[in-house]
C-alpha cells in the first residue's frame, strides 16, 4: 500500500483510515491523526455495511465550519476482508489490506481449525495473502499433535507459522515478513493479536487481556480496528471475533476457495454440483479417498451447509 504524495481537489485532502467507530473515524492526515465526522452522503456508499469507512480505507476530508472535519468521499479498495453478521450485515474488518495474519492459539482459547478453514476463504475470497499464525507455542511442550494439525494447511502450500511472545519464538521471523503494505490480524478473542502486534513493534503497547478461567475464552480487550505503523508498512489489530460468518458466497464460490477442491471441481457430473449430495461428485469421491482431508470437507459442508462456528456474541465495537 503505496503512500502518495498529498493531494488537494475541491478542498478536500487525502488521508488514511487508522481506527473508525460507528460515529466518527480517525484519520491521517498530513502524518497528524485527526478525529472525523462522516459526511451524510458517505452511507451511501457501502450500502448494507456496518459503518461507512473502515480501517485502512484511503478517504478525502473537509475540514467544515466550527473545526469539525468531515470525511467526504472513500476511495476504491484493492482488498476487502469482511464477514457477514447475522441478520445479513457486511462487516468490513479491513480495507486494502495486503496480508492477513489468520491467528489461533494451540492451547486456550481452545484450537479451532474450522475458524481458520472460514478465514482462510474469506482471504482467498478478498485476494489478500493468508499467513496461519498459531499462537501460545510455549504452552505447548508435545509439538507433535500440533505438527500433524497444521499439516493440513502446509501441505496446501499455506504459510503457518508457529509462534510465542513469551519466548520470543518466531516473532522476529514474521516480523520479517510483515515489514511492507498493510497487514490484519484477524482470530478469536483471547488468540494473543495484540500481543503479537506488540511484540513485533513494542511501542505499541497494546491493551491485552487475560483469558477467562472459567471458559478458557477471551474478553474481547480490544473493541475497535486499528492501524499502526511497523516498519515501511502498517500493521491492523482487530477485535476478536467468535464467528466467521461467510454467508452471501454460494457454494460454489465456497469450493474454489478451497485449495484442496480445486483440482476435483471441473470433474463432478453436474456443473452446478455443490458438493454435498450430487450423483457423481468427484470432490466427494477425493475425500472418500483420503485426497481431501476429512476435516476440511467437514468445514466445507458446515459453512455451504450454514452452520455458524458461534459460541456467542462478538465483541460490540459501536455498530
Ligand atoms: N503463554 C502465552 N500467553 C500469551 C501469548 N500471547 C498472548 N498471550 C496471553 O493471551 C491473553 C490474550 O492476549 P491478547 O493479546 O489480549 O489477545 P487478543 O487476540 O488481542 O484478544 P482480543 O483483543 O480480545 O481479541 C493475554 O493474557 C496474553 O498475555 C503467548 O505467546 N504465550
Ligand atoms: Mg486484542
Ligand atoms: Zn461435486
Amino acid at each position: 500500500m503505496a503512500r502518495g504524495p498529498r493531494t488537494e481537489s475541491r478542498g478536500t485532502i487525502e488521508g488514511l483510515v487508522i481506527s473508525p467507530t460507528a460515529r466518527h473515524a480517525k484519520v491521517l492526515v498530513d502524518g497528524v491523526i485527526v478525529r472525523c465526522l462522516y459526511a451524510p452522503a458517505l452511507k451511501e456508499k457501502h450500502p448494507g455495511d456496518t459503518r461507512p469507512v473502515v480501517a485502512g480505507d484511503r478517504v478525502r476530508v473537509r475540514r467544515a465550519d466550527r473545526g469539525d472535519v468531515i470525511v467526504e468521499d472513500v476511495a476504491p479498495r484493492t482488498s476487502v476482508l469482511a464477514r457477514r453478521l447475522e441478520g445479513g450485515r457486511r462487516r468490513v474488518m479491513v480495507a486494502n489490506a495486503d496480508r492477513v495474519l489468520v491467528v489461533v492459539s494451540c492451547v486456550e482459547p481452545p484450537f479451532l481449525p474450522r475458524l481458520v478453514d472460514r478465514m482462510l476463504v474469506a482471504a482467498e475470497a478478498a485476494s489478500i495473502q493468508p499467513i496461519v499464525v498459531v499462537t501460545k507455542v510455549d504452552l505447548m511442550p508435545d509439538r507433535a499433535p500440533l505438527d500433524e494439525a497444521v499439516s493440513v494447511w502446509t501441505r496446501l502450500g499455506y504459510d503457518v507459522r508457529r509462534v510465542s511472545t513469551v519466548t520470543g519464538e518466531g516473532v522476529a521471523e514474521l516480523g520479517a515478513v510483515v515489514g511492507e503494505g498493510l497487514t490484519v490480524a484477524v482470530g478469536q478473542s483471547g488468540v494473543g493479536k495484540s500481543s503479537l502486534l506488540t511484540a513485533l513493534e513494542p511501542t505499541l503497547e497494546l491493551k491485552t487481556g487475560e483469558v477467562s478461567d472459567k471458559w478458557g475464552r477471551g474478553r474481547h480487550t480490544t473493541t475497535v480496528a486499528s492501524l499502526h505503523r511497523f516498519l515501511n508498512g502498517w500493521l491492523c489489530d482487530t477485535p476478536g471475533i467468535r464467528s466467521f460468518g461467510l454467508a452471501g458466497l454460494e457454494p460454489q464460490e465456497v469450493a474454489v476457495r478451497f485449495r484442496d477442491f480445486q483440482p476435483f471441481i471441473g470433474a463432478c457430473r453436474f456443473n452446478s454440483c455443490t458438493h454435498v449430495h450430487e450423483p457423481d461428485c468427484a470432490v466427494k469421491a477425493a475425500a472418500e479417498r483420503g485426497d481431501i482431508h476429512p476435516a476440511r470437507m467437514d468445514s466445507y459442508l458446515r459453512i455451504v451447509g450454514g452452520v455458524p462456528d458461534d459460541d456467542g456474541d462478538d465483541a460490540d465495537d459501536g455498530d
